[in-house]
């Protein structure tokens, strides 16, 4: 039997942990996340292969053709030097999937709080083929950059997609970034850039980009990139540090149709 058979067979024959789903019908899904059970190919397009997920990680998983871009993206702005990816909010592991293909990373490390939701990007990631390319950690973000992370400021690149206190962001034209729930942009990016300067959030695309500002050294550029599907964008991406963002060109996120 091949490895890529006996995988898939043991994906088949696993059985998810009590809040963990993997929905086949609209009909067994809660009406609050009706709507994302509707997009579920957008947000994996590998979805009917087994894909888990908590109801609560619908909200915050990123679509896979947005997290494929962002991958490409840091691939290409982190300077060579920059060999390990940290995922610090893995949720159900749509970002960590899409560095863990891209093949850029020497190491990829991803974190999440909720050992349930970890069971489900572990999960995911082995329907992608990759869960044996990620080292994975349950627990606390904050602790486990504290203790795995110190020495990784030459190394490293930091990934967060936070997350943004539920899809009420939606309605604030400008989403006070102060006001973000569990952690405020200052709780979340100082730690972070303690670790390293080279951090990557992905946040509200309605974000009060005047609340970046000092965050980064007087006079360097901050870029902002919006990551769109259909025409719209679904959340942006500010990029600290010394990546080489003014190289990229532009380009669309497109939706896969099926
Ligand atoms: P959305 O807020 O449901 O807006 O998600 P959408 O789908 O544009 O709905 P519309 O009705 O306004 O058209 C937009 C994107 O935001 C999702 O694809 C997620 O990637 C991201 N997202 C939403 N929330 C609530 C969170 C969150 O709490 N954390 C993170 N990291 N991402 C989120």
């Amino acid at each position: 039997m091949t490895r890529k058979r006996k995988i898939e067979e043991q994906i088949e024959e696993e059985s998810p942990p009590e809040g963990c789903h993997h929905y086949q019908s609209r009909q067994e899904v809660p009406w609050d996340i009706q709507k994302y059970f509707d997009q579920r190919y957008s947000v994996f397009s590998r979805y009917d292969e087994g894909i888990w997920m908590t109801d609560d990680s619908w909200f915050g998983v990123t679509p896979e053709p947005i997290a494929d871009k962002i991958a490409e993206h840091l691939a290409q702005v982190a300077p060579t030097t920059k060999t390990i990816l940290i995922d610090v909010f893995g949720g159900a592991g749509g970002n960590s999937i899409a560095f863990a293909r891209s093949g850029r990373w020497k190491e990829v490390h991803v974190i999440e709080r909720d050992a349930i939701t970890l069971a489900c990007a572990r999960h995911n990631a082995k329907v992608y083929g990759v869960d044996d390319v990620i080292t994975w950690y349950h627990g606390d973000c904050f602790e486990i950059l504290k203790d795995h992370f110190t020495k990784a400021a030459e190394t490293a690149v930091v990934f967060a997609s936070p997350p943004w206190g539920g899809p009420g962001y939606r309605t604030d034209q400008v989403f006070d970034l102060s006001l973000m729930q569990p952690y405020n942009l200052m709780d979340l990016l100082l730690p972070l850039q303690t670790v390293t300067k080279e951090v990557v959030l992905y946040l509200p695309r309605t974000s009060d980009l005047r609340q970046f500002v000092r965050f980064e050294r007087k006079g360097k550029k901050l870029p902002v990139i919006h990551y769109c599907m259909e025409g719209a964008s679904k959340a942006l991406c500010v990029y600290f540090g010394d990546l080489c963002v003014n190289t990229l060109e532009e380009d669309a996120v497109n939706a896969p149709t099926r």
